[in-house]
């Protein structure tokens, strides 16, 4: 049975591989995105060590000239998915969307070097890049100590509560006639609603009035959020990417002193009642909602004695762990996209954290859950923690991949 499964997931892997880069699932998602993609990578270093370097390398060389490494690049014109490359408008010579996404390359290499140094040169052409990356993080987003988010797709955690009051401040109303895809391929009412969809295209029009001056869209854009998944992702990556340099033997570019710059500023989103929240940076109001990204501390060694508290009851709330929002929240939404549902990959990165936090015995319950929640109901994106319905796309690049290289 797990033979099959691994046999399936490396099926996935290759069926979603494009020639040198993966699409997240086909159908839906039709492009290179950037998360998903360095974790195709931690999937296929389980049996392709050059193919996972090569998505890496694939990823990294439509970085922009400021540093920044994009969300999705448009490799090929594909009609399944809206907004597309003309939407966008950026002006690349391969055409890529104008933010970016959590920065999670580094902490995936790291990996995939340590199992197979031979690899070493390449993870070495890789580190400056990476090193780049982040420091445009720093210099285009962080504010107040924190990653601020412009877009939230940038977050990568589209519809979560987090964005709900900076999207307020979002005017909607006039981004013109436009045609969704996503929900002729999967289920509306799992998906986030029209008047957020006008809103996430009303930002990217302001990017693009805006000749996509990152630092101008954090500075004087519509919408800038703090958050703290992104944040944590960044920290661990930086660490990540020192050892990275270190174990290639090249220099880290100052990547150790940006994970302990970023520590110091930690303190502008631990919400004064007791957990990591977002804020928005434009009103200076937490969300109030325990979410996803504050399951991520550990990953940054940001644990705290209430997260453990906190930590407990989400477990002990839903059969599947995690929930993406705390599920004794009435707010929780167990199918929703964002907002309640639990993610394998995901799983995986919090567990991670938890590992390196010495919660052993937490980080196997993910593990025990999701390979549960995947052999129930395949390798779906995301499944409905209380009862494990699986939701979303199905053949899941990212699902498989953590299957391969966390799970069996
Ligand atoms: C989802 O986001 C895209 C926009 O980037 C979308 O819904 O259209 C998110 O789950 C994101 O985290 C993910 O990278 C992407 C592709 O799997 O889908």
């Amino acid at each position: 049975m797990s033979a099959d499964l691994d046999a399936r997931a490396r099926a996935i892997l290759t069926g979603n591989d494009r020639g040198g880069y993966t699409v997240p699932t086909a159908g839906l998602y039709p492009f290179q995105w950037n998360w998903d993609s360095a974790f195709a990578a931690w999937g296929f270093s389980t049996f392709d060590a050059d193919r996972a370097w090569t998505e890496l390398e694939t990823l990294t060389a439509h970085q922009w000239p400021d540093g920044m490494i994009p969300h999705i690049v448009f490799h090929r014109d594909d009609e399944g998915y809206f907004p597309g490359p003309g939407v966008w408008g950026t002006g690349r010579p391969t055409p890529t969307s104008g933010i970016s996404q959590p920065p999670v390359a580094a902490t995936m290499a790291r990996m995939i070097l340590e199992a197979d140094r031979s690899k070493a040169p390449r993870a070495a052409a890789l580190v400056p890049k990476l090193a780049a990356w982040h420091r445009w993080w720093i210099r285009a987003r962080v504010r107040e100590g924190v990653v601020g988010i412009v877009h939230p797709w940038e977050s990568g955690r589209d519809n979560a509560f987090d964005w709900d009051g900076g999207m307020a401040n979002v005017d909607g109303s006039n981004v013109g006639a436009y045609q969704r895809r996503d929900t002729s391929h999967v289920d509306a009412s799992m998906r986030p609603t029209k008047a957020e969809y006008d809103r996430y295209l009303a930002q990217v029009q302001w990017g693009k009035a805006h000749g996509w001056d990152q630092v101008k869209m954090a500075d004087e854009g519509p919408f800038l959020v703090a958050d703290p998944g992104t944040t944590f992702i960044l920290i661990r990556a930086c660490d990540d990417l020192a050892a990275l340099a270190a174990a290639a033997g090249v220099a880290d570019e100052g990547a150790a002193e940006m994970a302990e710059t970023l520590r110091g500023g930690l303190g502008t989103i631990w919400n004064p009642d007791g957990y990591w929240d977002s804020r928005d940076l434009r009103t200076g109001v937490f969300t109030g909602i325990l979410s996803a990204g504050a399951w991520l501390c550990w990953l940054a060694g940001a644990g705290r004695p209430e997260m453990d508290a906190h930590l407990a009851r989400a477990l002990g709330g839903v059969r599947y762990a995690m929930p993406t929002v705390d599920p004794t929240l009435p707010a929780f939404d167990a199918r929703r996209y964002w907002r309640g549902p639990t993610w394998p990959f995901y799983n995986a990165l919090i567990a991670l954290g938890l590992r390196d936090a010495g919660k052993a015995a937490e980080a196997e319950r993910l593990r025990v859950d999701t390979a549960d929640l995947i052999r129930g109901g395949g390798f779906y994106e995301y499944f409905d923690p209380t009862d494990g319905t699986p939701c979303g796309g199905k053949d899941f690049t990212w699902t498989a991949a953590i299957w391969l290289a966390w799970i069996r």
